[in-house]
């Protein structure tokens, strides 16, 4: 019986929804809820339940009937407001259901804000596979098997020879491969590394970018991320570029700016010195310059590179890079 009771309502409910015009209404009453209807004989056959659950059932169907009725007056009025049909009855003038609202990552803005900076100077963005192969990554870029530098970079291998980047070098080692100079060119991408704390996450972003030409100083360096940092933080922040190593380049150095959490004064964040490391640098290598097939006595070129996160993080005073990647939309909302 309880079963007949719900066929019966799933019965009703789709043969309502079925109505498209006035004239249909009164042949829908009679079937269903008429004296003689369905729901009549049914509720008629509760004399033949047992005692105990006559009163149960009885219930159920009294509530069933009541909603299909209710879902019936719906139908009604809904036909006889318009022309009797149920297009019309459409009010189409209605506002449409508002969607939530959606943004772009944290991490994907900062990212397209860097590389709005350095295509505003003249440099193109390329793309690369983030599964790459141990040469691209590693040894186009000098640093060859058993290079110290390959333990600094904590791989995640596939096989043998195939890896998830480390970094988005092997891009740019492609695009000189297969490209005479003069190239201005960027690399914006996820890169992986074995590495988690509250400063590192396995999974992170880089811009990178190199220049080749005729003649490239250190001084174009400079010039280029000095104007890229302005443009990313303020005009007038104070930087310093401090000699470092890399083995893709030579000289190589790292930029500082002065700490954007006490103006360079010293606190926790810059370790009291007023300084924060933001992206490393350089000349590009001869070795790298002859691995690509390119002449150094003939074409000079730099080289850097940025960890967005980092940039995210000193932008908007984000003090553990696991938040970007934890969904939270509390933290999300906030950008
Ligand atoms: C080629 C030649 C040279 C790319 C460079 C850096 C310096 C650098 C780090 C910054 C923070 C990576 O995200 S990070 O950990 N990168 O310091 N990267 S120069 O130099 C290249 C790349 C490709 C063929």
């Amino acid at each position: 019986m309880e079963n007949e009771l719900q066929k019966l309502k799933a019965e009703a409910e789709e043969a309502l929804h079925a109505i498209s015009s006035k004239a249909n209404l009164e042949d829908f009453r009679v079937k269903f809820l008429g004296r003689k209807g369905l729901f009549s004989s049914t509720m008629k056959q509760l004399g033949k339940v047992s005692k105990e659950d006559r009163r149960r059932l009885g219930q159920l169907a009294n509530s069933i009937k009541k909603s299909v009725e209710e879902l019936f007056r719906d139908r009604k009025e809904m036909l006889e407001s318009g022309d009797g049909t149920v297009a019309e009855a459409v009010d189409l003038s209605l506002p449409g259901r508002a969607l939530p609202f959606a943004a772009l990552h944290p991490i994907s803005q900062v990212m397209e804000e860097m590389c709005a900076v350095f295509e505003g100077m003249g440099f193109a963005v390329a793309e690369g596979p983030d599964v790459e192969t141990d040469h691209y990554n590693f040894e186009a870029v000098n640093i060859p098997r058993h290079h110290p530098a390959r333990d600094m970079h904590d791989t995640f291998y596939v096989s043998e020879s195939i890896l998830l980047r480390t970094h988005t070098s092997p891009m740019q080692a492609r695009i000189m491969e297969n490209q005479d100079p003069p190239l201005r060119y960027i690399s914006p991408g996820k890169v992986y590394r074995c590495d988690s704390d509250i400063t590192h996450t396995p999974m992170f972003h880089q811009v990178e970018g190199f220049l080749v030409d005729r003649k490239v100083s250190f001084a174009d360096l400079k010039g280029v991320l000095t104007s890229f940092i302005h443009r990313i933080f303020k005009d007038d922040l104070p930087i310093r570029f401090r000699p470092s190593f890399f083995p893709f380049t030579e000289p190589s150095a790292e930029l500082d700016i002065a700490c954007v959490i006490c103006g360079g004064s010293g606190c926790r964040v810059c370790k009291r010195t007023g300084w924060i490391e933001i992206l490393g640098a350089g000349l590009i290598d001869p070795e790298v310059m002859k691995m690509v097939g390119y002449d150094p006595d003939e074409f000079s070129g730099f080289a850097f590179g940025l960890g967005v996160e980092r940039i995210a993080m000193l932008k908007y005073g984000i003090d553990d890079i696991r938040l970007y990647y934890e969904n939270d939309l509390r933290f999300l909302k906030q950008f």
